[in-house]
Order: C-alpha cells, then sequence, then structure tokens
C-alpha cells in the first residue's frame, strides 16, 4: 500500500485538525443516528483522546468522531480514497450517511474508494471507534488467568504493559489519482559484486499499461521503459552500487510513472536503500557482514497526545539514539507510524518491525479469530513496510503465552504466511521462554526478553547476571541460531540515588544496563542488544507501575538522560563497532 504522495499527477489532502467528538459510553449513537453526523466537543485529531479529556481517561469507547469536508476544484475527475494511517481499535466509517466499512486493529492503514460518495460541499465524515479490551481482540484484554498473562489485577485491564490509548492516532488523508493509476510498488534489491541490482514490481489499476523506472543518487541515472502489455517489472543494474548501512545510510530515489500514449499519467517516487539482510549459522548479516544491533524497544508514547503522530518527538527520539551510539530499534509491540520508518531509512537505523501481536494467549476459545486477526495484521504491516530499507526483520508477536500445545501451529502458520508474502526478511518472535519457545526451531532468529536481577532475584544483580549468561548459553545451544536480546533493563525513579545501589536507583539501572551488554559482547552468537526501554513511558494503573509509569527508560518520558543514558554512551563508544 503507498503512503500518500503529491506531485502533479496525485494530491494527498490532510484532514488534521479539531473534530466533533462524544463518548458513546451506553452505546446508543447508532440508534440515535449519529452515523449522519453530530455536534459534540471539540477534538484534536490525530491523537489519542485518553489524555485530552480528565473525565476519560480510562474510557476506551466506543466514542464518535466527525468532520466536514469540501471536495477540492477539480477533484470530480478525479479517484478519491480516504485513508486512515491509524485508528484504534475497531473503526466503522461513514460518508455522507454511507457505511464505507470496518477496520479491526490499531496501528496500521486502511482506505476506502469514496469516488462515488463525494458531495462538492460540505461532505460529512464520521467514524465510531471502539477500544474496549476483550480476550478475542488482538492485543487482548481481560485475560484473567496467571497462565495466560503477566498483567493480573491492572485497570484498564490490558493484556499488556502500556496504556491502551485509543482513538484516530494517525492522520486522515483524502488522496486523488488519476482513473488510471499506480496501485502499489515492490522493491527488493540484491548485490552481486559491486553492482546493486534493484528489482521494481508495479501494480496498477489497469493491468499491464506502459511503465517508465528511473533510478538516480549516483552515477548516471538509471532507465527502464517496460512496453504496454509487459510484466509491469524490471530491474535496475548500479554498477558500483552505494549500499545503505547504517554508518553511509545511502538512498537512491526511484522514480516509477506510467504511460498513457507516451505521456506521464501518473508518478510515485520512493526512496531505495541497496542493502541485504541474511542469517548464516549463529550470525546476522547485513550486505554480508556481521551485523550487531545497539539500540532499544521502545513505544509511541507523549503526554496530551497519548500514542498521536507527533513528528517532533520522532526527530528527537532518533537523535537521542544516534547521541547514545544505537544502531537500531524494534517498534515494540505495534507497527509505529510510516513518517519513522522514512526517518530511519535516512538516519541508517536498523528495524524489527513488529506486528500488535502482545499479550497472545492460546485457550482454544476465540483462537481461531486470534490467528485470522494475526494473519491480517501481518498481512497489513508487510504490504506497507516492505520497501524500507531500515526494516530488517519482521516480528510477529511479543511474549506470547506459548505453553499451551496450540502456540507452535499458530505460530508455525504465521511463519509460513509471512516468508511467503516476504522471502528477504527474516522472521522472527520475541519471547521471554528462552529454550522452552518451541517455534525458535523454525524462527529465523532467537529474540529474547530477559529480566533476570530485577523481576527474578530481584536486588541481587550479580546472581541475575550469572543467570542470564547461563540462558544466553543454553538458548545458543538449544537453537544454534544468532541470539537478539530483545529487552533487558530495570526500574529507575529519575533522582533517585543509591550507594550501594539498590532496585528503583539510577545506579541499579546503570549497572544491570552494564552487567548486561558486557556479558552480551563476550558473546559473539549475541546479535542484537536491546535495551528496554529508550524512555519512561505510561502504562495502566498497577501496584507495579507508581505513578502508572514504567521507568525502565534511561530517558524520562520528557526525554532528559538518567544516569544508565550516559553509561549507555560510554559503553556503544557512540557507534563504534567491534
Ligand atoms: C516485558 C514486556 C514489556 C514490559 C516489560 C517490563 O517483557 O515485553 O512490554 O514493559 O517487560 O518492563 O516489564
Amino acid at each position: 500500500m503507498l503512503t500518500p504522495q503529491s506531485n502533479p499527477f496525485r494530491q494527498a489532502i490532510d484532514l488534521s485538525g479539531l473534530w466533533e467528538f462524544r463518548p458513546d459510553p451506553q452505546d446508543q449513537g447508532l440508534d440515535a443516528g449519529w452515523s449522519q453526523g453530530f455536534s459534540g466537543r471539540p477534538v484534536g485529531v490525530p491523537a489519542s483522546w485518553n489524555d485530552q479529556f480528565a473525565d476519560l481517561r480510562d474510557f476506551l469507547g466506543p466514542a464518535w468522531y466527525s468532520t466536514r469536508f469540501h471536495r477540492p476544484w477539480g477533484w470530480d475527475q478525479r479517484q478519491v480514497t480516504l485513508r486512515f494511517a491509524s485508528v484504534n481499535y475497531l473503526a466503522d466509517v461513514w460518508l455522507n450517511g454511507v457505511h464505507l466499512g470496518r477496520h479491526e486493529g490499531g496501528h496500521l492503514p486502511f482506505q476506502f474508494d469514496v469516488t462515488p460518495h463525494l458531495e462538492d460541499e460540505d461532505n460529512r465524515l464520521v467514524v465510531r471507534v471502539d477500544g474496549r479490551l476483550a480476550r478475542d481482540r488482538v492485543p487482548p484484554g481481560q485475560v484473567e488467568d496467571p497462565r495466560d498473562s503477566h498483567q493480573i489485577g491492572i485497570w484498564p485491564p490490558a493484556t499488556f504493559d502500556f496504556f491502551p490509548f485509543c482513538g484516530i492516532q494517525r492522520p486522515v488523508h483524502l488522496v486523488a489519482t488519476p482513473r488510471t493509476s499506480l496501485l502499489d510498488l515492490t522493491v527488493t534489491t540484491r548485490i552481486q559484486g559491486d553492482t546493486g541490482l534493484v528489482q521494481v514490481r508495479v501494480e496498477t489499476s489497469d493491468p499491464a499499461p506502459a511503465l517508465r523506472l528511473t533510478l538516480e543518487g549516483h552515477g548516471t541515472p538509471r532507465v527502464t521503459e517496460i512496453p504496454a502489455g509487459g510484466a509491469s517489472a524490471g530491474e535496475l543494474a548500479v554498477p558500483a552500487a552505494r549500499l545503505w548501512r547504517p554508518e553511509t545510510p545511502h538512498l537512491y530515489e526511484l522514480t516509477v510513472e506510467l504511460l498513457e500514449r507516451g505521456q506521464v499519467v501518473d508518478r510515485y517516487r520512493l526512496p531505495v536503500g541497496i542493502r541485504t539482510v541474511a542469517v548464516e549459522g549463529d550470525r546476522l548479516l547485513l550486505n554480508g557482514e556481521p551485523v550487531v544491533l545497539r539500540g532499544f524497544g521502545r513505544h509511541e508514547d507523549f503526554p496530551v497526545v497519548g500514542r498521536g503522530f507527533l513528528p517532533p518527538v520522532m526527530v528527537k527520539d532518533q537523535a537521542l539514539l544516534r547521541w547514545i551510539g544505537a544502531n537500531s530499534f524494534r517498534t515494540s509491540h505495534y507497527p509505529y507510524a510510516e513518517e519513522e520508518l522514512y526517518l530511519a531509512d535516512r538516519l541508517g537505523f536498523l528495524v524489527i518491525d513488529e506486528t500488535p501481536a502482545v499479550g497472545l494467549f492460546f485457550q482454544e476459545e476465540g483462537l481461531a479469530r486470534r490467528l485470522a486477526l494475526c494473519r491480517q495484521f501481518t498481512q497489513e504491516l508487510i504490504a506497507r513496510d516492505k520497501n524500507h530499507p531500515s526494516v530488517i526483520a519482521w516480528s510477529l508477536a511479543n511474549e506470547p503465552r506459548s505453553l499451551r500445545p496450540a502456540a507452535t501451529p499458530f505460530f508455525r502458520n504465521l511463519y509460513d504466511l509471512a516468508r511467503s508474502l516476504d522471502p528477504t526478511r527474516p522472521v522472527t518472535i520475541v519471547s521471554d521462554l528462552a529454550t522452552q519457545e518451541e517455534s525458535f526451531e523454525f524462527f529465523d532468529l532467537v529474540c529474547l526478553n530477559l529480566y533476570r536481577g530485577w523481576y527474578q532475584e530481584s536486588g541481587r544483580l550479580e546472581e541475575g547476571l550469572a543467570a542470564f549468561a547461563r540462558i544466553l548459553d543454553e538458548t545458543h545451544a538449544r537453537f544454534s541460531k544468532p541470539i537478539l536480546v530483545t529487552e533487558f533493563g530495570a526500574d529507575a525513579i529519575p533522582g533517585h540515588h543509591a550507594l550501594p545501589p539498590e532496585m528503583f536507583s539510577e545506579e541499579y539501572q546503570a549497572a544491570f544496563i552494564q552487567g548486561y551488554v558486557q556479558a552480551m559482547e563476550a558473546r559473539p552468537f549475541v546479535a542484537g542488544q536491546h535495551v528496554w526501554n529508550l524512555c519512561d513511558f505510561k502504562t495502566a494503573q498497577g501496584v507495579k507501575r507508581p505513578m502508572a509509569l514504567n521507568f525502565k527508560g534511561v530517558f524520562t518520558r520528557d526525554r532528559r538522560p538518567k544516569l544508565a543514558a550516559h553509561r549507555l554512551r560510554e559503553l556503544w563508544g557512540k557507534g563504534g563497532d567491534r
């Protein structure tokens, strides 16, 4: 699916701003005809609603949004699509009283063809959003059996450790395209000697039109013309290619043009990084060379906007990653805004891109539905992010409660789907079960979350570190694959100091992280060190989360460094490689 773009052939209009909003705790809006339009209280879009209104922090829906817009001049001859970049969790959309459809799942885009429904003036757009937590949703909520959830007794009753923010959280665009247009592009790259090979597959609204592909960025532009009736695919060879890698994230620019009678009728531009990713034995290879990911698990989380789209925070966070010497992050525990990935492409961060499947459990009841949702999310994620050089692996779940027998076939199903959709990237899940996670037999990477010396061996860091080292060695012995430690960390309340270090002090967090990094540096099969978390973040309320915050950030929620941030910067030699 293409990210909206404006040029002389296609235009995107952002509908962000102040919309009308009505909570619907009795679920009466549908019967009361709110789908036809209504006025309520003003709400900022895009953003979560929870932190905008003191009376609605823990309210998860349903709630209604509406806005009005005019059709731009000249658009009556165009194909018009309405695109939502993310609505959490369940969205029903009406335009001028017509139900356009429904989308389930936050953090992934969906769109509707609205060409037949548009009026010249005063178009009424209405969205009903339901963010309630339920056992048959993904991520699930209301799971009370401790065998199936780490999160018991918190409020709201999420089955995951971050606040269940909801609403229209990313931009809503109206996109006008020509009647015959480019629908999708798939770019893959290979390296042969010093030549980069860029393969481009093009999907168009009419089958097999004429196309022109142009790749610019270094040396002579490469151009390929594909005649009408052809394969809608082409390959561009780039001699002496500049490869994309964290230290020098070189981007070429691909222009795809759709031609009718020799005239350009549609155009789309895409940054392209020439690079390969592979797993060989227990090493992860980027462009054929072993690579070690150093970085963080993160969250989209900021005061007032909640999980809302906020470009300055993206820029700030990637600047902090650069400052500290990181080269990587994971989009824990859901896909991040597309802009975050375009930025990572430019700045050279290696991204593990994760679906919203956090807190999965495997009781038979509702399992088929949860699998269908996970398949949908995997498809939508790969469709959205397949062209980013920064994305080097797909993560299909975080910390599933996999000890029930249904877990392994569930993940085999998802693994096969992901590999069939994208054979070019490793596929994994992130687990806290180490050797007991049977699915690591077939996943390409072993991603572990470990908190020994925190949740276990609490306050006894030396014993925790010994347990950590033992688990690394045992897991390596069992699976012989690259191990990425995708989470390790300790809460530190900013300004709390202790000598000797004690839990929740900045010293304990810094010592914990230092001990873990040293243990991983000593093991060449550890291909990734992701500290949990870059920043403190909002959670549900519960006895483990004072101030409803997770304090494992090495930066505070307002992005100030703790002691551990300075310690990491020294340990990671500000970007230096081993
Ligand atoms: C985990 C989870 C993460 C939590 C973290 C913690 O294993 O994956 O979502 O926030 O532990 O701090 O407990």
